[in-house]
């Protein structure tokens, strides 16, 4: 058994062990055998099953508790001292008293379990902006989950010894009831409880708990950012790789456009991964923005991966992955819609797949190391990230936002990226389609009151000598008989093109009120089989809908109240003015 040097380590390991009385503990090293050894106990359990080896070595299936399918975003808090420092964009509760909710939850919880303690690493080992945690969890899942997503084990141990800080996340899927489920975050003790579930961001704490609530208030006060971002990288034929961080709410495609396959008539250019969800972004000495990714792995949507959609994904997952909740055929193989090929046998309950309901959970997902993806950029573990050339927002909106639009300056971009809504999905619980307000996509992840976080945003125009453009995108845009006036997956490259024409040279865009758009002929439609006054649909603003639109948005800044930055309903009254 591995055992620690650090004090405040072993402590607090006694500690919880003595209040969750677990029957065993067990300190994970990380190595290869013991993640083979875990997966083998679960299979013997009946936790995972072994997927077809010829075809998909290495794969396994996970069926979850059928009601722990998604983060739950009602039972999500964040416990600051006081409510303002929380804000209206999170729950929140007095740490103390849920501190006593939650330690009565876990007494005794992991009777007749076993505890693993999992320490981790988000970001490059060895790097100086990569942070580091404990959990404490009783699931075998969750110890499999973390060797994929994060650095952990025995390298990671070895920098907590030396760094002496860590981030401490407690978690337990007690009895998997939902009315005994809450995820709870102590930002001023860098604390994280996480009681009932065994799914996901509320799971995994490394992910959304550690990666973004907690480090969005870390980076507050050390001048950094934390964000729900994708950072790809785009070489053009020359050699040339700009960087981009794309921040889109939770499956709205950004595992999607990180592993993009550039269209034929792009010969020449190539995309790299350098991660799929999360971006850590710190200014450096000479005023550059530059990225890294915390993660080591894909936690991504299945449903909708294809050879055709996201063939790095497909080939991706063909190995050595975690499929959760997907759907089974006859030889043994997963399945989930939007896969192509294949007919189900089971479904993601275990019943017989009828047809009559998904075979695959919407929510379902896949877990795999980011080594495998075929366009894994070689930076990726670079210690110093890379710099980033633009930050890039969007959504899912049937109307009103157009392909692609610019912001005019920094403060304008920081409105926009504020300003960002999207129609709801299954990654969390609730009504899936209606139209919310997710600024910066970080509505369920920011760990402190939005009007600060605004403020932290604006702050940046001081602290970069060279500010990345800000653009919006929308992939979603509809017709009005419902039909998608623009293809998007790789055909998205079309659009990135010209954003990154933008950064370099300020390309031809045409200026509207809410920002400049590609006119007629600025996008390259090579090859696709649409006309270029589709363009002209898409990128159409009615300023009728924009109006409504920014005053709407006014308002919910103004729920903030003391908070909202004057300089956001500044830019609100600008776009306003010339829109009328
Ligand atoms: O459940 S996770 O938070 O890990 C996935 C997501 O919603 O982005
Ligand atoms: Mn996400």
């Amino acid at each position: 058994m591995t055992q620690t040097t650090l004090p405040e380590l072993s402590n607090w390991v006694s500690e919880v062990a003595s209040h969750c009385n677990p029957d065993q503990i067990h300190w994970c090293d990380g190595s290869d055998a013991e993640y083979f050894s875990f997966i083998d106990q679960m299979v013997t359990t009946g936790d995972m099953i072994k997927l077809n080896d010829k075809t998909f070595p290495g794969c396994y299936l996970h069926r979850s508790d059928p009601q722990d399918v998604a983060r739950v975003e009602h039972l999500t808090y964040v416990c600051t001292e006081t409510e303002l420092e929380a804000g209206p964009n999170n729950n929140w509760m007095e740490p103390s008293k849920a501190k006593d909710m939650m330690n009565n939850f876990f007494a005794g919880c992991m009777k007749g379990r076993t505890m693993y303690v999992i320490p981790y690493c988000m970001g490059p080992l060895g790097s100086k902006f990569s942070r580091y945690g404990v959990e404490i969890t009783d699931s075998i899942y969750v110890a499999v989950n973390m060797y994929l997503m994060t650095r952990m084990g025995q390298s990671a141990l070895k920098e907590i010894e030396s760094s002496g800080s860590f981030i401490k996340g407690l978690h337990s899927t007690g009895e998997l009831d939902p009315e005994r489920r809450f995820i709870m975050h102590f930002p001023d003790e860098l604390f994280i409880m996480s009681y009932g579930s065994g799914y996901g961001g509320n799971a995994l704490l490394g992910k959304k708990c550690h990666a973004l609530r907690i480090a969005s208030h870390q980076a507050r006060t050390e001048g950094w950012l934390a964000e729900h971002m994708l950072i790809v990288g785009i070489e053009n034929p020359q050699g040339e790789v700009h960087y981009l961080a794309c921040a889109f709410p939770s499956a709205c495609g950004k595992t999607n456009l990180a592993m993009l396959i550039p269209p034929e008539e792009y010969k020449g250019w190539k995309v790299w991964t350098l991660g799929d969800d999360i971006a850590w972004l710190h200014p450096d000495e000479s005023g550059q923005l530059r990225a890294i990714n915390p993660e080591a792995g894909y936690f991504g949507v299945v449903p909708g991966t294809n050879l055709k959609t996201n063939p790095n994904a497909f080939n991706t997952i063909t190995s050595n992955t975690i499929f959760t909740n997907v759907a089974v055929t006859a030889d043994n193989e997963p399945w989930w819609e939007g896969k192509e090929t294949g007919i189900p046998i089971t479904d993601w309950l275990g019943n017989a797949f009828t047809g009559k309901k998904p075979g695959a959970h919407p929510n379902s997902r896949f877990t795999v190391s980011a080594k495998q993806n075929p366009s894994y950029s070689s930076l990726a573990e670079a210690p110093e990230g890379v710099p980033i050339s633009a930050l890039v927002f969007g959504g899912r909106r049937k109307e009103l936002a157009p392909l692609v639009y610019q912001a005019k300056d920094w403060e304008h971009g920081v409105m926009v990226a504020a300003s960002v809504a999207s129609e709801t999905t299954a990654a969390a619980t609730g009504k899936i389609g209606v139209v919310r307000r997710d600024p910066m996509a970080m509505k369920p992840f920011c760990g402190y009151n939005f009007g600060d976080y605004w403020a932290h945003w604006l702050s940046f125009s001081q602290k970069l000598s060279a500010l990345p453009k800000i653009f919006h995108v929308n992939w979603f845009r509809q017709n009005a008989s419902g039909e998608f006036l623009w293809p998007g997956f790789g055909e998205n490259m079309r659009v990135l093109e010209w954003i990154i024409s933008r950064c370099k040279d300020g390309t031809h865009a045409v200026e509207t009120p809410i920002g400049f758009v590609p006119g007629n002929n600025d996008i390259n439609l090579n090859g696709l089989n649409i006309d270029s006054s589709r363009i002209d649909e898409l990128t159409h603003i009615d300023y009728k809908q924009w109006k409504q639109e920014i005053s709407e948005f006014k308002k919910y800044l103004e729920e903030f109240g003391s908070k909202t930055p004057e300089r956001l309903l500044e830019e609100c009254d600008k776009v306003l003015a010339e829109l009328s």
